[in-house]
């Protein structure tokens, strides 16, 4: 195995293993092999999230072996954001994110976060369990170029509904992304969204698409 084989395979094994640890020092090699930490993120962590979603599904492993594992993920993303976020010009335009009332879910919003800010948005990452009133004041208050929601539950992505609603309502010309899992491409388009966004690696293009359109 590779060298960026063998750290990607360490940074996924720290996920499934919740090993804070391991999730540390394979976070610092890959830095030091020069692996992009986006790339990282997507193919390495967001791995070993996968194998923990779907042994929840499964139940073969229970809440708190999730909370373990998210531990590790995000002990990992400490270590990636600087570098991701790392001579950003704050010059492309503003994006306010965040992740919709009733979800606690915020690992995906974060990493998309730090990826558009290292790419030269200025993000204002609005936390968790935000209401929709929140996603317009701040769209408001900060001259949004794109509001960005995410929702992890079934329950909650109807949220997303009523900030397309609330945007117009403001009449504020912000576009919209929205992702998480029960986001679809279809959703998006059935509330009047602008953009469906499945994963990280895919927000940068999307999100520059629609400030430039
Ligand atoms: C980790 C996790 C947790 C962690 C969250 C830790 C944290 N700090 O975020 C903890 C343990 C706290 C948790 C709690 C719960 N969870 Co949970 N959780 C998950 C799990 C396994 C993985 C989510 C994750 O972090 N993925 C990794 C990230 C990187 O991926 P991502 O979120 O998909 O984000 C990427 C893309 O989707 C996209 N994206 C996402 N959002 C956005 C937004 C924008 C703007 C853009 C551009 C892109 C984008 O880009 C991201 C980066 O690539 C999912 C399973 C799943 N399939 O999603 C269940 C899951 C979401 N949870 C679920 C449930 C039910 C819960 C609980 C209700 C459990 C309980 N009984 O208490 C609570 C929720 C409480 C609440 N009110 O929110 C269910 C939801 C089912 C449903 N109804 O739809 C799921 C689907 C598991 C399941 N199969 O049952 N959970």
């Amino acid at each position: 195995m590779s060298d960026k084989a063998a750290i990607m395979e360490s940074l996924k094994k720290a996920v499934e293993t919740w090993d804070i640890k391991l999730a540390e020092t394979a976070a610092k090699q890959a830095l030091d092999a020069g692996i992009a930490p986006g790339d990282a993120v997507e193919n390495g962590l967001g791995k070993g999230m996968e194998t923990i979603s779907n042994l929840f599904d499964e139940a073969k492993i229970f809440l708190p072996q999730v909370l373990a594992a998210s531990a590790a993920m995000e002990k990992a993303l400490s270590i990636f954001e600087p570098v991701m976020t790392k001579g950003a010009t704050a010059s492309r335009g503003t994006v306010v994110i965040a992740t919709v009332l009733g979800d606690i879910h915020e690992i995906g919003k974060n990493v998309v976060a730090a990826m558009l800010k290292g790419a030269g948005y200025n993000v204002v990452d609005l936390g968790r369990d935000v209401p929709p009133e929140k996603f317009i004041e701040a769209a408001q208050e900060n001259n949004a170029d794109v509001v960005g929601a995410s929702a992890l539950m079934t329950t909650t992505v109807v949220v997303q509904k009523d900030i397309v609603d609330l945007l117009k309502e403001a009449k504020h010309p912000a576009k919209t992304i929205f992702g998480g899992a029960p986001a679809s491409a279809e959703w998006v388009e059935s509330i009047g969204g602008d953009q469906y966004c499945p994963s990280g690696a895919e927000a940068v293009e999307m999100v520059n698409n629609l400030v430039k359109g």
